[in-house]
């Protein structure tokens, strides 16, 4: 049976060359198939003499065997092989940068605080800043709050751990910084962060606030209206904006008001102000019988909130790309 042998090698380069997994199943269609070689040889055991068949029949037999051991083998390394080309082809560079990368923009509070800024510029006011992190002097003390003021309470404020120092509750400590290094007269705002113990949909924990002040040798409570009416009717481009002061109580402002808005049919409260409290121009080394002035205070937020019909405060520091978007 020489010739099974050669069968056997023919059919190993056979399956060798063969491509892919179609060429594979021709060539094992040619070789193991109904009218297959070896099945030919199988059909052949008939003519051979009777005592010749049981050891020809198992020849037979073992070469069909490692025919179908080579057609798995072959299957095997055509796979392999094309699932090599296709991960080649296929792979990605996890580090170049992403396709259609968006533009950008400025946060919603942000492009307010540019626009109040601008606008206070136009009225002869500098943009003052300062550190986040206070003390309870510049935070309290200079504004005339004394230790027993309920804003002083760890209800109230975040205190650092084993340390004097505190986050900043409003944005005054930049005004009392400025006016000890600086001389009178002084006319800023101070926009920035601010950090109270407090979190609903209109209470963040962080929030903004606008301040101003102006001291002079004669700036009076009338100049402070003037100065509030413009900004807010310029910052809503509303001429017909109508601006309420009504009676309150600051500890760093003597007398104090909130100011109202018209808002509809009715009024909405913005903020707060008042003429600077003597003791608050004393803290500073200022006369306050040869210098004084008013100060105000509202939060940037909410004036972001009125002026894009914003309803919860929260969606400003959630950093959700679907809300910031709408503002680009
Ligand atoms: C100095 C002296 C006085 C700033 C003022 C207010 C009134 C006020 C609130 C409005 C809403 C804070 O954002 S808010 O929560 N502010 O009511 N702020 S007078 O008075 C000052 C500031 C600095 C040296």
């Amino acid at each position: 049976m020489e010739s099974l042998d050669v069968l056997v090698e023919e059919a190993r380069g056979a399956f060798a060359s063969a491509r892919n997994a179609a060429d594979l199943e021709q060539v094992k269609a040619r070789y193991l198939g109904k009218s297959g070689a070896l099945t030919e040889q199988l059909k052949g055991l008939g003519k051979l003499p009777p005592e010749e068949r049981p050891r020809a029949g198992s020849r037979i037999n073992e070469a069909k065997a490692s025919l179908e051991l080579m057609v798995t083998q072959r299957r095997d390394a055509l796979r392999s092989v094309e699932l090599e080309a296709r991960l080649r082809e296929e792979a990605l560079d996890v580090t170049l940068p992403g396709r259609g990368q968006g533009g950008g923009g400025l946060h919603p509070v942000t492009r307010t605080r540019l626009r109040v800024e601008r606008l206070f510029r136009s009225l002869g006011f500098e943009v003052a800043a300062g550190p986040e992190i206070e003390t309870d002097f510049y935070n309290f003390t200079a504004l005339n709050t004394p230790e027993d003021h309920p804003a002083r309470s760890m209800h109230d404020t975040f205190y650092l751990k084993d340390s004097a120092a505190l986050l900043r509750t409003h944005t005054s400590p930049i005004q009392i910084r400025h006016m000890e290094s600086h001389q009178p007269p002084f006319r800023i705002i101070s926009p920035g962060r601010v950090y109270r113990v407090d979190s609903d949909a209109t209470h963040s924990p962080m929030f903004h606030q606008l301040e101003g002040l102006w001291i002079d040798a004669n700036v009076s409570f009338s100049d402070l209206k003037g100065v509030v009416a413009e900004f807010l009717r310029s910052f809503f481009e509303r001429s017909d904006l109508k601006v309420r002061f009504r009676p309150s109580f600051f500890p760093f402002t003597e007398p104090s008001a909130e100011i109202d808005m018209s808002f509809g049919d009715g009024w909405l409260e913005i903020g707060g102000s008042g003429m600077v409290h003597p003791n608050v121009l004393r803290h500073v080394n200022v006369d306050p019988t040869r210098h004084q002035g008013f100060a105000f205070g509202m939060g940037l937020d909410r004036l972001t909130m009125l002026r894009y019909g914003v309803r919860d405060l929260r969606l400003f520091f959630e950093n959700d790309l679907r809300f910031l978007e709408q503002f680009r």
